[in-house]
């Protein structure tokens, strides 16, 4: 059993997607970040960061297993059960260049892009500019990626996928009414995923 320390966030969604596809046993504790449940003591001792999502893996080898970061825990579900990594390393390494890309870099910049999209009315017009012109950068680049690959890791569906998806969707209507762009290649490959009924359970397994 895994119990899955979560809250409603794409960063969340991400590993519910990979249990769902996995079909592996998991529990979900719910950590209210909306009323800062995240600072409690108790899930410090999971989290050194503070942030949700967080594993316990009550089955792995050695006992317990305690983990923290998205790109991490994708990882660790990816071995555990043999599926979503590659094993030939070139199409591998693309498949965790992506993974890497998203955790560094598409998650945390569409993080503010949402955040001050949210609050146009109460923030000052630079940072506004300043995350929506990187959000938009970085959907060309996922978008040029997925002209070139059904899937952004290479020809097969993977943890790059499942990191990427719940962000992309979170954040590219919203984008889009600020920059009035495209990326049919990201909206293709939206629509194609979205009819993995797994992925489907893992994105709505966490809805209110
Ligand atoms: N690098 C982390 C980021 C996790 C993260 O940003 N989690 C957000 C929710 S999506 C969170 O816990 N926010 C609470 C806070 O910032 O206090 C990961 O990939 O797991």
């Amino acid at each position: 059993m895994i119990d899955v320390h979560t809250w409603k966030t794409p960063n969340g969604r991400k590993i519910a997607i990979m249990l769902e596809e996995a079909r592996l046993d998991y529990q979900v504790k719910l950590v209210d970040i909306t009323r800062n449940e995240q600072f409690g003591p108790a899930f410090l001792k999971i989290s050194p960061n503070n942030k949700i999502p967080a594993i316990v893996d009550h089955d792995a080898p050695g006992g317990p297993l305690t983990i923290c970061e998205s790109g991490a825990i994708l990882l660790h579900l990816a071995e555990r059960a043999g599926m979503f990594l590659s094993s030939d390393a070139r199409v591998r390494a693309s498949e965790l260049q992506w993974l890497f890309w998203q955790v560094g870099g598409f998650g945390p910049m569409l993080g503010q892009f949402s955040h001050f999209a949210g609050r146009k009315d109460a923030v000052d017009p630079y940072p506004l500019k300043r995350f929506t012109d990187e959000a938009a950068r970085l959907f060309g680049v996922l978008d040029r990626r997925l002209g070139e690959t059904e899937h952004v890791g290479g020809p097969a569906y993977s943890v790059a996928d499942m990191a990427i998806y719940p962000w992309s969707v979170y954040a590219r209507a919203r984008l889009e009414t600020a920059a009035s762009t495209g990326f049919s290649n990201v909206a293709r490959w939206e629509a194609q995923l979205a009819q993995r009924p797994a992925l489907g359970r893992g994105m709505a397994s966490l809805s209110t």
